[in-house]
């Protein structure tokens, strides 16, 4: 092929069907610097002419939560990889992003041109980011991932740059409505061998995020679903974890996640009750919405900081970062754009001190936390892993799951992610649509009827 065909097969392949071969994006380089014909596959290594041959999603519920798998099959039998999808609040919305949009613009591409293909794939809809379109994203970069490690034979965290830890660390998820309680919880995972452990605090009467206590004198008048009082709230907080310290001493490493519950300067005088208790973290202190805050907390206290499972768009998380206001990034990785995007951003964390904290609740699939933990192995500045105990259910699913042993994660050393799902078992836990957005989510009031945020 001559510089001049070349260079209209490029223009053509570009406009008309966005494809850029794994042996052309060397070959532009080439014939930018005017040079002669480049035989294919001069850059080496795998099958040129493997490509994606379907893009779908996999449904399921084996643990009661609905999670939602991307299988992205290719040209070479047996050879695909999983990846999570899962917004488990609008799981369908994310079904339909997959198999009608995503699935028709990647059959044919090349899988070894991640970063391409991520690219594509966000500017593919002009309007991008927000949690539909990043999940479904993030659901093909994660099995692009695991297409990658699989075809040459290495697990994912090799790709990334290798193990700087032999596992991860995670936080397990105890509380109580008095220090007692709490202190009972806690000991249970310590016992276990956990290190770390996250503490919520039940208040009577209302919902909290965590921990549920029992029922409170109604009022006449008063709102009598699910209630929450941010005042109420922020008095029994710093009175457990007083009589957890006093109980544990200073080894137990703790953390709360305030679920972006409070008014903001209700997070700021927290922050600073909890100083003297010395948290690991302190989670969500304020709403994606309201990051403008951090500045105050941070000119106010000391407790350290993590932030960001809301977070879909660098928009909401650069400045942060970039100005020391955080000491944690947790994002949940199928929202902000998969391991591609979660690489990039340990990295600008890297920087800035800023440890890493990924998301791991039960609405991200096994898959999901699978990529969370190779992440975790090939970052250097990783700071903890939220765990979630799979059942057996689950672990029959999607075999080779990761496992928690002594308070910390173990990757399986297979190539790409590790995990699989068997198609039949999940099919016999078809996820529920009723009611279709569950948890109760967008019912939490005041007692005077405000809503309050989840
Ligand atoms: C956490 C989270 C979750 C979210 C849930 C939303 O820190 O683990 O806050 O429990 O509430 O993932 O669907
Ligand atoms: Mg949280």
């Amino acid at each position: 092929m001559d510089r001049r065909s070349f260079l209209r097969r490029m223009t053509a392949g570009a406009a008309l069907a966005g494809v850029l071969t794994r042996s052309e994006i060397p070959l532009r380089a080439a014939a930018a610097a005017a040079s002669d014909d480049a035989p294919a596959g001069a850059e080496g290594g795998g099958d040129e002419s493997l490509r994606i041959t379907r893009v779908r999603t996999i449904l399921t519920q084996p643990q009661g939560i609905r999670l939602a798998i991307v299988k992205v099959e290719t040209s070479e039998p047996g050879l695909y990889g999983l990846g999570c999808a899962t917004f488990t609040q609008r799981i369908r919305a994310v079904e339909t992003a997959v198999d009608r949009y995503l699935d028709p613009f990647l059959r044919g591409k090349d899988p070894a041109n991640i970063e391409d293909l991520w690219q594509a794939m966000f500017q593919s809809s002009y309007w991008r980011n927000g949690p539909v379109l990043m999940n479904a994203l993030s659901g093909v970069d994660m099995a692009l991932w695991d297409i990658l490690g699989k075809r040459f034979g290495m697990p994912v965290y090799s790709l990334l740059g290798g193990k700087c830890r032999i596992a991860c660390p995670v936080y397990g998820h105890a509380g109580g409505s008095t220090a007692e309680e709490a202190v009972r919880s806690i000991q249970r995972y310590l016992a276990e061998g956990y290190r770390y452990v996250r503490c919520q605090v039940g208040v009577r009467g209302q919902s909290v995020y965590g921990p549920q206590s029992g029922a409170a004198k109604l009022r006449e008048g008063h709102f009598s679903g699910r209630v929450f009082q941010p005042s109420a709230y922020l008095r029994a907080v710093p009175r457990v974890f007083a009589g957890v310290r006093e109980a544990l001493g200073d080894d137990v490493e703790l953390l709360h996640d305030i679920h972006e519950r409070l008014h903001p300067i209700q997070a700021i005088q927290l922050a600073k009750e909890l100083e003297p208790h010395r948290l690991f973290f302190l989670e969500d202190p304020f709403a994606p919405e309201d990051v403008g805050y951090f500045q105050h907390l941070r000119a106010q206290s000391s407790t350290p900081i993590a932030m960001g499972e809301l977070f879909n768009n660098p928009c909401e998380y650069v400045d942060i970062i970039a100005g020391r206001l955080i000491d944690f990034i947790r994002c949940h990785l199928s929202q902000i754009g998969g391991i591609s995007m979660a690489k990039k951003l340990a990295h600008l964390c890297d920087f800035f001190r800023v440890r890493t904290a990924w998301h791991g609740p039960g609405d991200v699939s096994p898959v999901g936390h699978a990529a969370n933990l190779h992440v975790d192995l090939a970052t250097w500045n990783f700071g903890v892993q939220e765990s979630y105990r799979f059942s057996d259910a689950t672990r029959e699913v999607f075999p080779g799951a990761p496992e928690i042993r002594d308070g910390m994660l173990w990757v399986n050393e297979a190539p790409g992610l590790g995990v699989d799902i068997d198609e039949t078992l999940a099919a016999r836990y078809p996820i529920t649509d009723d009611p279709p957005f569950d948890m109760h989510w967008g019912e939490l009031r005041d007692i005077d009827g405000t809503i309050r945020r989840p």
